[in-house]
């Protein structure tokens, strides 16, 4: 089938709306139709040139919220007119990963998402006889996509598409890392670098985790209203200190927090997060997705006195299983999604989308289709 989609052609050039050819599932696939899709800042990574392992020419796009619109042979778990959520960690429930009861990192197809295809090791994007690739195993900016039903997460068809596509990605991974990966406890102390979709989410998971003190950092002070009203309890900028951040942050919190994440992809505030906190049993989680070849250091005394350096993609959580309770969550208003979604746009708008990103002008975007 024909498809509009908005194709990434080149790293550093803008998307180019454009009909492409769709070939239909085929064994375990599914087709969808994507209803909204939030522009992350990890597109606009991978779009950059910067992401290690960006392909191009791809469809971008991996916080989406779809319907299902035809299944392929062997496919049991969907049904056409179900609502889902596209993952781009998916949850096969088979493999050593699923099994370990450790990660939420499902590695079933991870070498051939990786490259950009479907498990069968082809693309079903196409223009003019040129493959053109998927992204994350999701690609979101198209009207139609084909995923792996290990990659779709089954919702309460009672949730608006076009503000829980946000679970796909941002408001599930600030949450995630701090319910799951940290397991902030109540009473803490917590800091939270940058105060995107991600950072404003990790404030949401450290309200429902009854954090007693929220420390939210960022270059960008218009960020700081919001943060207060999710329930940030101080607001700093680094750039108003002549001391590194880690300092200020210590001298504040009588020797440190409990708990931080770096939520800007910076490998200089990652540092500054895993040295901010406490001497014996502060812990960092890095969320953010630092450039190819950029490293992260600090003196290996800060881990033997008892800090805690860790990760978290996804925030942790296994899509297909613990995904459409995040949704029943947002429909109790446990979840604030509405108030992230700070512009709507039609697919030829999307360059915009980014454009508002990188002004800092946005929390999220979504392309409503
Ligand atoms: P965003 O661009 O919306 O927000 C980043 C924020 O960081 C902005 O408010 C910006 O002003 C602030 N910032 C930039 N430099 C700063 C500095 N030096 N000090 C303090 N603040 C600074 O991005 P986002 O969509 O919220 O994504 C944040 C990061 O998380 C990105 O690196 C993204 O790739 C990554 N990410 C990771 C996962 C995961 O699963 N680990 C998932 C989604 C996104
Ligand atoms: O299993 O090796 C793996 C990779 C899993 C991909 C997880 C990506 C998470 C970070 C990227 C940002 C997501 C938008
Ligand atoms: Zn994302
Ligand atoms: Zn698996």
């Amino acid at each position: 089938m024909k498809v509009t989609a908005a194709v990434a052609w080149k790293a550093g050039q803008p998307l180019s709306i454009e009909d492409i050819n769709l070939d239909g599932p085929k064994h375990g696939e599914v087709l969808i139709r994507n209803v909204a899709a939030g522009v992350c800042h990890t597109d606009a990574f991978t779009l950059s040139g910067d992401d290690p392992e960006g392909i191009f020419p791809a469809v971008l796009g991996h916080e989406a919220g779809a319907i299902v619109e035809e299944i392929g042979p062997g496919v049991t778990s969907v049904q056409v007119g179900d609502h889902v959520i596209p993952l781009y960690t998916p949850e096969c429930g088979q493999c050593k990963f699923c099994l370990s009861g450790k990660t939420n990192l499902c590695q079933a197809i991870r070498v051939t998402q990786g490259k950009g295809l479907m498990p069968d090791g082809t693309s079903r994007f196409s223009k003019n006889g040129q493959a053109i690739y998927h992204y994350m195993g999701t690609s979101s900016f198209a009207e139609y996509t084909v995923l792996p039903e290990i990659s779709l997460a089954k919702i309460n068809k009672a949730a608006p598409l076009d503000k829980v596509c946000l679970l796909g990605c941002g408001v599930t991974t600030g949450i995630g890392a701090v319910l799951n990966t940290a397991k902030v406890e109540p009473g803490s102390t917590v800091a939270i670098f940058g105060l995107g979709g991600i950072g404003l989410s990790a404030i949401q998971g450290a309200v429902i985790a009854n954090a007693e003190r929220i420390i939210a950092i960022d270059i960008n002070e218009d960020k700081f209203e919001f943060a207060k009203q999710l329930g940030a309890t101080d607001c700093i900028n680094p750039k108003h200190f002549d001391q590194p951040i880690q300092d200020v942050l210590v001298d504040m919190t009588d020797g440190g927090v409990d708990y931080s994440f770096e939520c800007i992809g910076n490998v200089n505030t990652m540092r500054s997060a895993l040295e901010c906190c406490h001497k014996g049993w502060g812990e960092s989680v890095i969320v953010g997705v630092a450039g190819a070849g950029q490293e992260i250091s600090t003196r290996p005394f800060q881990l033997v006195t008892g800090r805690v350096w860790r990760g978290t993609a996804f925030g942790g959580v296994k899509g297909r299983s613990e995904l459409p309770d995040y949704v029943e969550k947002y429909l109790r208003g446990e979840i604030k999604i509405d108030e992230m979604v700070t512009y709507t746009m039609p697919l030829n708008d999307i360059n915009r989308a980014f454009d508002l990103m990188h002004q800092g002008k946005s929390i999220r975007s979504v392309i409503i289709y």
